[in-house]
């Protein structure tokens, strides 16, 4: 008998130190006031993690276990209020001057930020379904975050958010980069917080600005874990997020792997998804786009699948790798370009790149860019221009056909890149065009193709009008006036291109001619281009004059008296349906 009650006495020692570790390891933030009263809820101190062994794990280890922390997730479900379960969310009231201000500096609603707890819930936005299992031993980590002048609840919730939401036996320390940021707050109370308050954040301050990429690289240089993440300072990690991101790793270490960067709507703070996934590409501007997933990903909508670019911010990188690729090129400045450099390194120098769909960690997209050109004339452009010296070879003269002005630009000092690339034996970028994103020169086509018409559009009826968007946005309807050409009065926007993505745009805009409604005479209205045709396709029949929309094909008409357009049934015998483009350059 005694021994029975002896071995249920230790049971339940044993359940109870687990609970209360469990407990303990989140950090319970009161407010996300920008004050310092903030102080964790929980008195105890959190306990030091067990010593890791360096090589613990092992690509032949093959147990698969439940990573998820259903205590946090009970709890994190009781939560109620402002912005809890990334729910839209107001400031009471809404218009007053210290939100302006805080708005300008920021480029989201800082203030409501701050009403918002630093520890608040999220939604669990992944597939329904089977819980996916990952490795039992996955690599340590090092999570590392640049920041200039980040407002303060969003900075510390990124950084609250990453403690609560990783297992606290891989997450090693989370690395606070100050670009010399000039915001007080970011400098002695940042640290007075962090160290009162974040047990394994580190905060390093850097004496001069030196720019994301170079802070990254600071960070990068003092962590300790197997594995670097980098996030931006504006990001919530969600539930399970860190082991979809390692296990491919822990598989492979030259795999770097991408989270679903999930919006932070930059005035309500909801959390929702951007999309179903998608790969990261770019255009021939070094724009940030993405592709389509293909029938092989679609096919498993929760297992990674390999993308040709990362966005930038978010992902997760072995050390080995990312120093075996010479980390960043330390001679990009500020901001922008090094997604492509890192992600063509990867690619042509033996690595993959993979999107984890089970992994999800939301992004602030702010509304307008806050920051003031430090005084480092175009760095975007010498960037640029770095990275399609070193990486691009011929392709790089698709980037100057459309920024002529590239090719003046002084990059400085490539040598050490070009022997990088000599030493590692990386592939030509034709390589990686041809066989990772193969797809890319189908959408944004190194040399674009004619368009097909351009000019005004004029009905041939008598008066002759004209169709004009009147400089209109998304979603509204537009109609016919006089023809400016004619001097007859129409003051708005009536010169149009047919493109070659078949889709007819207001000269100069990316906003498209758009019909949603198969109903008869479906109104036309302004949406922003996509590229993917239907409900933007439009043809233009030079015989006929008629404007065809859709892949079902009806004719655009109108109403002269109301001065109205609309697609309806093509009818040869109806004069209204005629149209004369000035310019018909191809049929
Ligand atoms: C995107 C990426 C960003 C980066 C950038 C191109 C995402 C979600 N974001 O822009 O990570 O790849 O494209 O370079 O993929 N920062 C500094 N010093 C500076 C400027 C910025 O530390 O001089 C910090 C900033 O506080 C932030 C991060 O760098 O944490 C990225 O800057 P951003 O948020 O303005 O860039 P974003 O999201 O528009
Ligand atoms: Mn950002």
């Amino acid at each position: 008998k005694s021994i029975l009650k002896f071995v249920l006495l230790a049971a339940a020692t044993v359940i109870t130190t687990v609970l209360v570790f469990r407990y303990v390891r989140r950090v319970e933030v009161m407010s996300a006031g920008g004050d310092l009263a903030m102080r964790p809820r929980g008195a105890m101190p959190v306990p030091p993690d067990e010593p890791r062994e360096k090589d613990q794990h092992h690509a032949q280890d093959s147990e698969k276990i439940d990573w998820h922390d259903y205590a946090a997730i009970d709890l994190d479900a009781l939560r109620k209020g402002k912005g809890e379960q990334g729910k839209t969310a107001y400031l009471v009231p809404d218009d007053t001057p210290k939100k302006e201000e805080l708005y300008k500096v920021n480029g989201f609603n800082a203030l409501l930020s701050d009403e918002i707890s630093l520890n608040r819930s999220l939604p669990d936005i992944r597939h329904k379904g089977q819980t996916k299992k990952y490795a039992a031993n996955l690599p340590s980590v090092s999570v590392i975050v640049p920041f200039h002048n980040e407002h303060w609840s969003t900075l510390l919730r990124t950084a609250v958010s990453v403690i609560n939401r990783s297992p606290s036996s891989l997450l090693v320390e989370v690395i606070l980069v100050d670009d010399a940021s000039t915001k007080e707050h970011c400098k002695k109370p940042l640290d007075e917080y962090v160290s009162k308050n974040l047990p394994k954040v580190i905060v390093i301050h850097l004496p001069e600005r030196s720019g994301l990429i170079r802070a990254r690289l600071a960070g990068a240089k003092q962590a300790v874990g197997e594995v670097l993440i980098f996030l931006d300072s504006h990001t919530e990690a969600n539930v399970n997020w860190l082991p979809p991101l390692l296990d491919p790793i822990a598989e492979d270490y030259r795999t770097c792997v991408c989270p679903f960067i999930d919006v932070i709507a930059y005035e309500t703070f909801e959390y929702r998804a951007q999309d179903e996934g998608a790969r990261g590409a770019f255009d021939w501007e070094f724009f940030y786009k993405r592709l389509p997933l293909l029938p092989s990903d679609l096919e498993k909508p929760t297992e990674p699948f390999k993308s040709p670019v990362m966005a930038g911010g978010l992902f997760a990188i072995s050390a080995k790798f990312f120093w075996e690729l010479g980390g960043y090129d330390e001679g990009l400045e500020i901001w922008g370009g090094e997604q492509y450099e890192l992600s063509f390194k990867i690619w042509q120098c033996g690595g993959e790149m993979v999107d984890a769909p089970c992994s999800r960690v939301g992004h602030i997209y702010r509304k307008f860019a806050p920051f003031p050109n430090p005084g480092k004339g175009d760095f975007v452009g010498r960037n640029y221009r770095r990275v399609a010296e070193v990486w691009m070879d011929e392709y790089k003269e698709y980037l100057y056909m459309r920024r002529p002005h590239y090719r003046n630009i002084d990059t400085g000092d490539l040598t050490e890149q070009k022997a990088l690339r000599e030493k590692l034996q990386c592939k030509p970028f034709r390589w990686f065009m041809e066989n990772v994103a193969f797809d890319l020169p189908k959408k944004y086509p190194p040399i674009e193709p004619p368009d097909f018409a351009h000019g005004e559009v004029r009905s041939v009826v008598a008066p002759e009008l004209c169709v004009d968007t009147e400089n209109k946005g998304a979603d509204q309807q537009f109609g016919l006036k006089p023809c400016i050409t004619d001097k007859s009065g129409g003051s708005g926007d009536q010169a149009f291109v047919l493109t070659w993505h078949k889709d007819m745009r207001p000269k100069g805009r990316t906003m498209c001619w758009d019909v949603a409604s198969v109903q008869d005479k479906a109104p036309v209205t302004l949406f922003s281009c996509h590229g993917m045709q239907g409900n933007q396709l439009w043809k233009y029949n030079p015989e006929q004059q008629w404007l065809v929309h859709g892949g079902n094909p009806r004719c655009l008409d109108c109403d002269l008296g109301r001065q109205t357009i609309y697609v309806t049934t093509c009818d040869r015998a109806s004069p209204t349906q005629r149209w004369r483009f000035e310019h018909v350059d191809m049929k």
